[in-house]
C-alpha cells in the first residue's frame, strides 16, 4: 500500500469538477485517506512548488495555486503514485492522451486540474505540507456491513 498527494487545483474547483475526477480515483480502486478543502497562501503555494523557483512559469503558477480554493487529499493503494501520475497524463492538457484526467478536461499547460505527487519522497514531503498526521485516517472499506448493515 502506499499514499499519494492529490490537489484539485483551483480550475477544478471552479468549473465544479471535483465530484467527477474523485470518482474516477475512487472507481479505481484507491482510497480516500484525507480530504479538505481550503484557500492555499503564497507560502504554501511557494514551498510545494519549491523545485520551481527560478523558472519563467513560476510567479503564474503561484497566482494560480492561490487564485481560489483547492481541495487536497491522499489517496491509498497499490502503487497510488504511478496509478494516479498515469491517470493524470501529460502535464500539459493540449498533449495529455484521451482518457486521461487532464486529456479528457484541460487544454492547458497551467491549469491542468490535479496534482499527483511524482515519487515516494515527494509523496512523503507534500502529505507532510498539507496535512497534520491525525488528519490523515487508516481504517478498512468493508463494503457490505455499510450496505446491508441497519436494515
Ligand atoms: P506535473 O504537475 O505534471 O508534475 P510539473 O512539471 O511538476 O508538472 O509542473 C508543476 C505544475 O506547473 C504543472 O502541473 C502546471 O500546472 C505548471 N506548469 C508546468 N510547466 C508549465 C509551463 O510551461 N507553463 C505554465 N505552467 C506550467
Amino acid at each position: 500500500m502506499q499514499r499519494t498527494l492529490i490537489i484539485f487545483k483551483p480550475d477544478t474547483v471552479q468549473r465544479r469538477l471535483v465530484g467527477q475526477i474523485l470518482q474516477r480515483f475512487e472507481s479505481k480502486g484507491l482510497r480516500i485517506a484525507a480530504l479538505k478543502l481550503l484557500q492555499v497562501d503564497r507560502p504554501l503555494g511557494e514551498k510545494h512548488y519549491a523545485e520551481h523557483q527560478g523558472k519563467p512559469f513560476f510567479e503564474g503558477l503561484i497566482d494560480f495555486i492561490t487564485g481560489g480554493p483547492v481541495v487536497v487529499g491522499v489517496l491509498e493503494g497499490n502503487e497510488a503514485i504511478t496509478v494516479v501520475r498515469s491517470m493524470l497524463g501529460a502535464t500539459n492538457g493540449a498533449a495529455a492522451a484521451p482518457g486521461t484526467v487532464r486529456g479528457d478536461f484541460s487544454i492547458s499547460k497551467q491549469n491542468n486540474l490535479i496534482h499527483g505527487s511524482d515519487s515516494p519522497e515527494s509523496a512523503l514531503r507534500e502529505i507532510a505540507l498539507w496535512f497534520r498526521p491525525e488528519e490523515v485516517v487508516d481504517y478498512t472499506i468493508d463494503g457490505s456491513q455499510w450496505v446491508f448493515g441497519g436494515a
